[in-house]
């Protein structure tokens, strides 16, 4: 059994529905056991910010499945719940990124773990430092705790705790 974290997001419409189909469908898998769940969030959008707020969290999954078909499984996710891609980092119904993988570090063409931006994003970092304070992000050697504390105090505080799920 391998041990996962997956990030989510949704800015569009039911953004809370979309979470909680997002998880369900997570859970429905043969291979996939939700184990532990953040806080959702509500996030300011960051890169494209000419959207909406995004609700974000982060799961902690134990699965069977190698990478690849964890991702082929949230990417399917992605298009039962409708996401159209329109714009680079714009809106969408809900994103799923898979941030750590067990201690391993991979590049392929489809998939990169860690996930290469984690460590800088505050709406990455709250919610995984709420379900796993002292994990250790493999690329830096550093916990999500720690990686949270170098994080910009005005971009942390844009991370707002909304409710639980
Ligand atoms: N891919 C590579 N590594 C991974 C991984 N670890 N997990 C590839 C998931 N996918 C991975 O992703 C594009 C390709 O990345 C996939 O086909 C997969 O093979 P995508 O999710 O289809 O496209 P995207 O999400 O539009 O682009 P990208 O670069 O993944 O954007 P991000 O990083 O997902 O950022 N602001 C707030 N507040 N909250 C958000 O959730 N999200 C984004 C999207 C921007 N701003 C945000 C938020
Ligand atoms: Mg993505």
């Amino acid at each position: 059994m391998s041990n996962a974290f997956i990030a989510l997001g949704s800015n569009l419409a039911e953004r809370e529905g979309f979470l909680k189909d997002a998880l369900t469908l997570l859970d429905e898998h043969q291979h996939i056991t939700v184990r532990n769940k953040s806080s959702v969030y509500e996030t300011a959008p960051v890169g494209y910010t000419e959207q909406n707020d995004f609700l974000n969290m982060v799961v902690e999954v134990e699965t069977a499945l190698p990478p690849t078909e964890l991702l082929d499984y949230c990417q399917r996710i992605e298009l039962d719940l409708g996401r159209r891609r329109i714009i680079k980092w714009g809106p969408r119904t809900i994103d799923l990124d898979i941030l750590l993988y067990n201690h391993e570090n991979m590049k392929a063409e489809r998939l990169t773990i860690p996930h290469p931006y984690m460590q800088d994003r505050a709406f990455v970092m709250v919610p995984l430092a709420d379900v796993a304070p002292g994990i250790v992000l493999p690329h830096t050697h550093l916990t999500a705790e720690e990686t949270l504390s170098k994080l910009p105090p005005d971009e942390v505080d844009s991370v707002k705790l909304w409710g639980k799920i």
